[in-house]
This record gives structure tokens, sequence and C-alpha cells, in this order.
């Protein structure tokens, strides 16, 4: 079955997208030292800041027509902003399991959007490797659309993800994880800013051999949606549901380290930007190398461009980070880092 845009309105239903692959992929625990970030301080969850967020002006309300869905409980999206703990190389390949399902996301409240979602989730899986690591590909095609799964990144050209991948049909294949760095994955098949549009994207990890610095780490993977198929975008969400992140915050404690991965996967806006208040950051353009590139409290990032920040909030309260777009912003990706 093909979807016309059309046909996005039709779907009702639950949009709560199970984590289908958390189990498989994500666990939770993070690896910390002794003295920074405890394993207790870095659960990387969030909490529920309703309750005590102002009525108007800088609370919740700041994306009220945004807001996510009434059932979606604190917590219950985690697993899509935690990533995986680091892990050493395996000389054997590691599986990872990127099959494609056709489902609804509520990306808002009241607002519905057929997706195609890897690991049955947009942004799909977050897949963390050390470099070097060789990683065996598997994606069965759950929908009745043709799809792919192309990486970002270095890898044999011969394993470019580019072949369309029929309903019903699975494809393998094998690539070795590098350079260190923030790398997406995404959907191919033209015209891929509808596939794109549509959910299909997730982030790759690379690590160096020696773990980064012990930090409470968290993937932003910023989204639009166009939901009534007129070629812009209505709602934008970092990790897929609009202002998740304004009604619950990540939390980190005070003063301690925090490592962001940024990504932008929104199609039909030329660029979006990360923009933090209150604390300045050190940028690593796409992660890739070991010295900050700059120090500052916004970057601006083109289609599928990246960033991994660092950064300690010095002072305990509500940190407001945002696309520097207003209409972004106003529109769903306006959220929260509270340091306590
Ligand atoms: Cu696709």
């Amino acid at each position: 079955m093909s979807l016309r845009r059309r046909d996005l309105f039709r779907f009702g239903g639950l949009g709560g997208i199970a984590g289908l692959a958390a189990g498989v992929l994500l666990p939770m625990k993070q690896r910390f030292g002794a003295k920074e970030p405890t394993r207790e301080s870095a659960a990387g969850g969030s909490i529920d800041c309703a309750a005590d967020a102002p009525a108007t002006g800088t609370g919740v309300g700041y994306t009220e027509k945004y807001a996510p869905p009434n059932y979606l409980q604190a917590g219950s999206r985690d697993f899509l902003h935690t990533p995986p703990a680091w892990s050493a190389r395996t000389t054997e390949p590691r599986e990872v399991d990127l099959s494609v399902l056709e489902t609804t996301l509520e990306v808002a409240g009241g607002m519905n959007m057929r997706v195609w979602a890897y690991g049955g989730s947009v942004p799909g899986p977050i897949v963390r490797a050390t470099v070097g690591q060789r990683l065996r590909v598997r994606m069965g095609n759950r929908s009745g659309t043709p799809h792919s799964v192309h990486f970002h990144g270095s890898h044999d050209v011969q394993q470019d993800g580019l072949a369309r991948v029929d309903g019903g049909a699975d494809s393998l294949m094998e690539i070795e994880a590098g350079p260190v760095g923030l790398h997406p994955y995404h959907c191919h098949v033209p015209p891929y800013a509808w596939h794109l549009g549509k959910g299909m994207y997730g982030t790759l990890i690379v690590d160096p051999p020696e773990p980064r610095p012990a930090a409470h780490e968290f993937v932003l993977c910023l989204c639009g949606f166009d939901l009534d198929g007129d070629g812009r975008n209505e709602v934008y969400a970092w990790n897929g549901v609009a202002g998740y992140y304004a009604r619950f915050p990540l939390k980190v404690p005070a003063g301690e380290l925090v490592r962001l991965y940024v990504l932008n996967m929104v199609e039909l806006d030329p660029v979006a930007s990360f923009h933090l208040h209150a604390q300045t950051f050190d940028l690593y353009r796409s992660g890739t190398g070991s010295n900050p590139h700059e120090h500052t409290d916004v970057v601006t990032l083109g289609q599928t461009e990246r960033a991994m920040l660092e950064f300690r909030l010095p002072r305990r309260g509500r940190y407001m980070f945002h696309p520097h777009q207003s209409r972004m912003a106003e529109r769903g990706a306006m959220g929260w880092i509270v340091a306590v």
C-alpha cells in the first residue's frame, strides 16, 4: 500500500509508538567514573515539571498548542534520548535491527502523522559503537512502500544502503563504524524529503577506542512534520513529539558534565539551530575531533548536520533550549534542561 499525504489524516488511534527497539539496543546505564556523574544521578531521565511550571510566560504554555498528548508520562520516551552504554569493540560483527514499521505517531496532542519507523520509533533507535566495530544491519521492510537504510560516515561504498528494499523484503548490510563522531542514518528512497519527513532517520554514535570522560549524555534529534502535505512543516519536535521536553525537562545535577548529541533531521527547512540559555558550551562539529571548534551558545545546522556539545550548568535552575528559528521553537521544539 502506498500512502498519499492526504491519507495521513485518516489514520487515528494512539500515536505512542512503544519502544520496540528499546530492549534490544538501548541499555539505559552509562559509564561513569567515581566522582563525576554517578549512576544514580545520571539515569538519563526526564522529570515532570508540568505541575510546577508557570502557567504563562516561560512555562509549558510557551508551546500550549504543540504540547505532547496527555497519555505520555514522564520517562515514556526517555529511551529516545538515552544513548546505549559505551561498549568495547568486538571481533564479531554486532547485529543491529532497523526494521521498518508503518504506524501512527501523535506528534502533538490531537495531531496524528502516519510514519515509517525504524525499529518502531521516530526517531529510530540510537546505535552506538566503538570506532572500527563491524555492524551487521538488518532491515526488514514491514511497510507497503520501498525503503532503504543509508548511513553517513565512512564505510565500504558497496555497503552504502542505497538499494530499495520492497515491502515485505529484508536487507542485510555490513559496515565498519567510523569515523569517531555522530552520524545519522536515514532512508534514501526518492523523494527522500518525503521519507525523511515521515520519520525515517536515527542516530549512530561512534566512540573513540577509549571512552570519552563520563558525562550525562542525551541525544536530541530535531524532527519536522508536514501534516497537511503543503510542503511546509507545521510541527517541530526534539525526538519526535512536540513539547515533550517542555513538559518533561531533561534533568542533570548542577556542576556535572553534560554531553549532548544534536542532529538536524528536518526536511523542508534549509537550516535549524540549537540554542542554550544562560550557559555556553564547547562545540565539537560532527563530534569528530577531540578539541572544541568553538565556545558558544548557538550552533546552526543544515539538513543532516550534527554537533556534539559539552557544558556544565553551574547553578540550579531551568535552562531553556530551542532552535533559534522562532517558528520551530513556537511549534513544538522548545525544551528545558533542569539542573538540580
Ligand atoms: Cu523510506
